[in-house]
């Protein structure tokens, strides 16, 4: 049985490299919002109907287990889809708010995420949790995602946004950045390349598909090793926007509509 993953868009894909590289041998669906992005300026309540929606379509297809790859809707509907499948197992992204407070040096971490991230419960949770050693220093992002989308990780336009968000990270003198939604670990190189090579950016797509690993195998739902896993994607919204950059992003033309 497959696996299925969603998001909002393209961003997702960092997430779906990480598992295709961990688990070899797991089918992978993959479903993309393109028709109701971006998520970060929707409110709670519409991200959780999507969710639902994206998820159902996922459990038609048989899936044995649920990974949110979208920071935004993990942050308004896990705890929602967890309470609805109490035996699925779902695994939802968090932006590396942990990892980054150990890895400081300067005391200060900087992060980039979305409007509906960065104002979550959950992300004043683990703010709660985490961010009291150290000063944490956030920065939403609106419009970023949607240059990831058009496969623009380095035009113009997209240094031009960047440069404006970096630039009160490193003003505040951070020298780990958080890259809080998954769309931006496609813009790494770029930001790296803003930020200078001193600071360090994390992410937590790894982790991610390792936490899966963990509840695929306490579940006994480990795909046999053997054989090559296939992905299947599917979207919703425009098509031939999403063809062209998941062909840039995935060498994958095949596209089905939701
Ligand atoms: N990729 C999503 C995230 O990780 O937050 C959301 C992007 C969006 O829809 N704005």
């Amino acid at each position: 049985r497959p696996i299925g993953v969603f998001d909002s868009g393209v961003g997702g894909l960092s997430v779906l490299r990480e598992i295709r590289a961990r688990l070899p041998h797991e089918d992978l669906i993959y479903c993309a919002d393109s028709g109701f992005a971006p998520y970060g300026s929707r409110s709670p309540e519409e991200i959780r109907e999507r969710s639902l929606f994206l998820s159902e379509f996922l459990l038609k297809h048989d899936c044995k287990a649920l990974v949110i790859a979208c920071n935004t809707a993990t942050a308004a509907a896990a705890d929602y889809l967890r309470a609805r499948w109490p035996a699925l197992p779902i695994i939802g992204m968090e932006p590396a708010v942990k990892p980054a407070t150990a890895a400081t040096h300067s005391g200060v971490v900087g992060v980039l995420a979305t409007v509906g991230t960065l104002a979550s419960a959950r992300f004043a949770a683990l703010l709660d949790t985490f961010g009291s050693e150290v000063e944490v220093v956030t920065q939403p992002c609106p419009g970023l995602m949607e240059c990831v989308e058009r496969g623009e990780l380095e035009s113009p336009a997209t240094r031009a946004l960047l440069t404006s968000y970096v630039e009160p990270l490193m003003q505040a003198d951070a020298d780990v950045v958080v890259l809080g939604c998954t769309h931006y670990v496609f813009l790494r190189p770029l930001v790296q390349s803003l930020v200078g090579h001193a600071v360090k950016l994390i992410d937590t797509g790894a982790a991610v598909a390792a936490q899966l690993e963990r509840k695929l195998i306490a579940a006994s739902a480990l795909a046999l090793p053997q054989g090559v896993g296939s992905e299947r994607f599917w979207v919703s919204g425009d098509h031939q926007q999403m063809n062209t950059t998941l062909q840039m992003l995935w060498h994958e033309q095949a596209v089905f509509s939701i």
